[in-house]
Formats: C-alpha cells, sequence, structure tokens
C-alpha cells in the first residue's frame, strides 16, 4: 500500500535520497523536511507511483551553504505528482531570497527566487543601512549579491539593487510562486 504522511519526513538527517516503490501521500499535516547542502547535495525523495502532496515543505539550509538566486533543486521525482505544497517554510535569508516550487506532472523543483530584497538585512526596515549591506556583499563579490539573473555580478546588479531600493521600478516582492 502507499505510504501516507501525516507527521514528520526526513530523508536523511543530513543529506539523503528516500525512495517509495509505490506511493507517497502528504497529508495536510505533514512536514517534509529537506536538506539543502549545495547544488549537488540535497535530499531527494524518488516515488515510483503517485506522490499527493500537501502540508509543508521545510527547507534547512546547510550553514556552510548560500544559496544564490536561480539556483535550483529537483528534489522530487514521482511516476506522478498530484497537488502541491500547501507552505514551503525556512530561515530567513540575506537579501530576501526565498525557496518557490516549480510543479510538473512528474518532478518537483525547488528554485531561488528573490523576494522583498529591499530590506536586504532583514530588519524590516527599508534605509540607507540596506544599501550599504548590499553595497558590503556587491563589492565582495559575495554570490547573493548577483540579483539580475544572468549569473554575473557586475555594474548591472548595482543599479538594479539601487532602483529596487528607491523604488524607481517600484517595491519588488515575488514570494509567491
Ligand atoms: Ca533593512
Ligand atoms: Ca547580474
Amino acid at each position: 500500500m502507499d505510504l501516507q504522511n501525516n507527521g514528520s519526513l526526513e530523508p536523511g538527517l543530513t543529506v539523503g535520497r528516500l525512495a517509495f516503490g509505490r506511493g507517497l501521500g502528504c497529508g495536510a499535516t505533514s512536514v517534509v523536511e529537506f536538506d539543502v547542502a549545495g547544488t549537488a547535495a540535497y535530499d531527494q525523495i524518488t516515488v515510483a507511483g503517485t506522490a499527493t502532496l500537501g502540508g509543508t515543505l521545510d527547507v534547512a539550509v546547510d550553514a556552510g551553504f548560500t544559496p544564490v538566486y536561480g539556483q535550483t533543486f529537483r528534489i522530487m521525482t514521482a511516476g506522478l505528482v498530484s497537488g502541491e505544497f500547501d507552505q514551503i517554510t525556512f530561515a530567513p535569508m540575506q537579501g530576501g531570497r526565498v525557496f518557490v516550487a516549480d510543479y510538473t506532472p512528474t518532478t518537483v523543483t525547488l528554485r531561488v527566487d528573490l523576494g522583498c530584497i529591499a530590506d536586504w538585512n532583514l530588519d524590516g526596515k527599508i534605509n540607507t543601512l540596506d544599501f550599504l549591506a548590499y553595497l558590503n556583499a556587491w563589492a565582495s563579490k559575495d554570490p547573493i549579491s548577483e540579483i539580475t539573473g544572468d549569473g554575473v555580478i557586475n555594474t548591472l546588479d548595482f543599479i538594479a539593487f539601487g532602483a529596487i531600493l528607491w523604488g524607481l521600478d517600484g517595491p519588488r516582492s515575488v514570494a509567491d510562486p
């Protein structure tokens, strides 16, 4: 019979793979914990049958890894993916980066997107300190300062952040997948 998960499901204590020979059902109260430690080191679930999704997908980022805008993680493959997780939870990330999930009929892929990046230092206010925090990240070529999606950190990113911070193109929020 299919496995029905209504509690907590963790592919591994750190990074692991879980394979289900038949189906997997995630109820409304279920929590699926995913560890992400790198672009090639993250939990993966394989379901031969139907994966019926719901509940919470909780993403835990390894302390030694910084998710960068545009990165993707194929976290689940199934014979058929039915439904979606009700919510995705994760610890706040500097620069307002967020995890969103992309669904296809047979896969679930986590993607790092930009949330409200104007509050770069996550203090709840948008002001000069955010500009200084971004400037520091950008000047040191911190990968999280790449915000234009072209994989290169250059003046365009700096201009883009300024435009977002000072509202030249309006507040940016893409928290909803
Ligand atoms: Ca701030
Ligand atoms: Ca860029």
